[in-house]
């Protein structure tokens, strides 16, 4: 269930040791500052479950090959969390969590989008060349999702949906 309704928030306070919380942007969504170990060589961001990451990274994803026009997303999931890092490009996050709806730009590695369990996500205006390393907390579980925004809002009320 989403966190609000009761059960303890899946992220906040006990963020990874070594996070920079750049803002809150819902109650279980925040956007971070990384890390960046950096010389003459060029730049390295390091992400490590209970460094940086509030969660055991279970499945590690890549969105490329990106079209611009194109929007991705559309869901929610009942259990995941998931931690983005756009390592190339940019792209607009929408993130709603049935109350509140905000947008996040994503448009440097050294950011890095925490969504929580029970937020509808949208993903717009891609730059060409666009590339998203997802660190999630699950493996792939198609029953985790709810894709009909209507279902979401009553998930986000506390009602059951399929
Ligand atoms: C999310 C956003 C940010 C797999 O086979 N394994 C996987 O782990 C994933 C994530 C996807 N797929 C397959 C399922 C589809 O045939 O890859 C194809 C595209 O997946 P989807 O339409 O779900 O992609 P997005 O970009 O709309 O959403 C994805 C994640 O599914 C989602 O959890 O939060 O990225």
């Amino acid at each position: 269930m989403p966190s609000r309704s009761g059960d303890a928030p899946s992220l906040g306070a006990e963020l990874g040791v070594d996070g920079v919380l750049l803002k809150q942007i819902l109650p279980n969504c925040a956007l971070h500052e990384h890390r960046v170990s950096g010389d003459d060589r060029g730049s390295l961001i390091s992400l490590q479950t209970t460094a940086e990451i509030p969660f055991e990274i279970k499945r590690v994803y890549v969105v490329y090959d990106t079209k611009p026009l194109v929007e991705r997303g559309h869901h929610a999931h009942k259990s995941l969390e998931q931690w983005i890092v756009c390592v190339a490009g940019s792209c607009m996050f929408t993130v709603d969590d049935g109350i509140e709806r905000r947008e996040v730009l994503l448009d440097n590695p050294n950011k890095g989008l925490h969504i929580g369990n029970g937020i509808w996500r949208e993903m717009r205006h891609f730059a060409p060349g666009t590339a998203l390393v997802v660190l999630a907390s699950t493996l792939y579980d198609l029953e985790d999702y709810i894709r009909d925004y209507d279902d979401f809002l009553a998930y986000a009320r506390g009602e059951m949906v399929r």
